[in-house]
């Protein structure tokens, strides 16, 4: 019998074994050896970023029966598409590491698991719909380009082809934008009262400040995160900056001024009490697209029972064909 010793000493080397593996830019892959912590938090991450993408689509889906043309309603579905899409691979990369589908679907339909702030918001006008793919995929790329880098093998791989896609959803939000801040006073108007409401909870994407963040010190050590909230929000706040003046559109912020020193963006601060309001359930519209979400799945529960029926028809055929 191995002695509680030996264990503590073992599980000390193959613990500074991973360090080691993740300080030398390896990439940890399913089958490896990874701390408990570290399996964990890229369960709790991948699911809510999983269930984010999934939930993500319904604000836009909201403008599919009303998008101006009919280009800008193939353009508004093939996204809202690639956002399933996003939610799938997600999803596939998170069960690599034990958990189930079925599972995370529960944590989601339960409220046990979070998803993105920014999707409990209304889209309440069609330049909603360009000021999420402007700034809510923006914020979202900024992000995900570090996490292309993600120790974690799947989820890295996962987040490459994800960015690919969200850049072409940013530039399409811009687009939008572009149109509609070059028309009709009426259109402008319209833009602008987009980007004010959508200014700050986009901010609030990125999380809480680094100073209050539950597990960035961990996670950037597993190098899980590369780059600490604050530091993506400025990355955010500079790069958006100067596409809002192209638009001629002013941001909601009297604080933000540019900084000669620091060769970067001064700005106000977040409401944090809005955030954490959000977070904890109480937002525009959480229970709503709680509630759209349990139907889906209720909703589509026939397609799988008949995909399982099918699947199971076929196994006991080729069974009987290879007897
Ligand atoms: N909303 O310790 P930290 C998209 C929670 S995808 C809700 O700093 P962490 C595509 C956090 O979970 C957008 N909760 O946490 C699209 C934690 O709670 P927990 C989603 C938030 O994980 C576009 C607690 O606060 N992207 O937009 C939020 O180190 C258009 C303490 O925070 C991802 O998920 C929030 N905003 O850093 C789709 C990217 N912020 O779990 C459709 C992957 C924080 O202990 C249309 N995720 N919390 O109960 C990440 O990079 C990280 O998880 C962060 C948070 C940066 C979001």
């Amino acid at each position: 019998m191995v002695s509680p010793v030996t264990d503590d000493r073992e599980e000390i080397a193959l613990n500074e074994a991973f360090q080691a593996k993740v300080d030398a830019e390896l990439k940890i892959e399913p089958k490896d050896w990874m701390p408990e912590g570290y399996r964990r938090t890229l369960i709790r991450q991948m699911s809510q970023h999983a269930h984010s993408e999934v939930v993500g689509m319904l604000p836009e889906g909201n403008w599919l029966t009303r998008a101006p043309s009919l280009k800008r309603k193939g353009v508004l579905m093939a996204k809202i598409q690639d956002e399933g899409g996003h939610g799938l691979y997600l999803y596939s990369a998170a069960e690599t590491l034990g958990i189930s589908r079925d599972e995370m679907y529960e944590q989601l339909h339960t409220g046990k698991a979070k998803y993105s702030s920014i999707f409990n918001y209304p889209t309440l006008n069609w330049a909603d719909v360009g000021a999420i793919g402007w700034l809510v995929d923006g914020a979202a790329i900024t992000n995900q380009i570090a996490l292309c880098r993600c120790s974690y093998g799947p989820y890295a791989r996962a987040m490459v082809k994800v960015c690919k896609e969200e850049s072409f959803h940013q530039r399409q939000g811009y687009e939008i934008m572009m149109v509609m801040a070059e028309g009709t006073k009426e259109q402008k108007a319209m833009a602008q009262d987009a980007l004010n409401r959508w200014w700050w909870p986009a901010l609030m994407m990125f999380g809480p400040h680094d100073s209050e963040s539950t597990h960035s010190t961990q996670n950037m050590k597993w190098k899980i995160k590369r780059t600490s909230n604050d530091e993506l929000r400025q990355r955010f706040i500079d790069a958006t900056v100067p596409q809002a003046e192209y638009l001629d559109l002013t941001i909601p912020d009297d604080k933000l001024k540019w900084n000669e020193e620091k060769q970067s963006y001064d700005w106000g601060e977040i409401d944090w009490d809005e955030f954490a309001n959000v977070v904890a359930g109480n937002g525009l519209c959480n229970r709503e697209r709680l509630q759209t979400r349990r139907d889906a799945h209720d909703g589509g529960k026939w397609v799988r029972d008949a995909a399982l029926a099918y699947a199971e028809k076929r196994k006991k055929r080729a069974a009987k064909q290879a007897a």
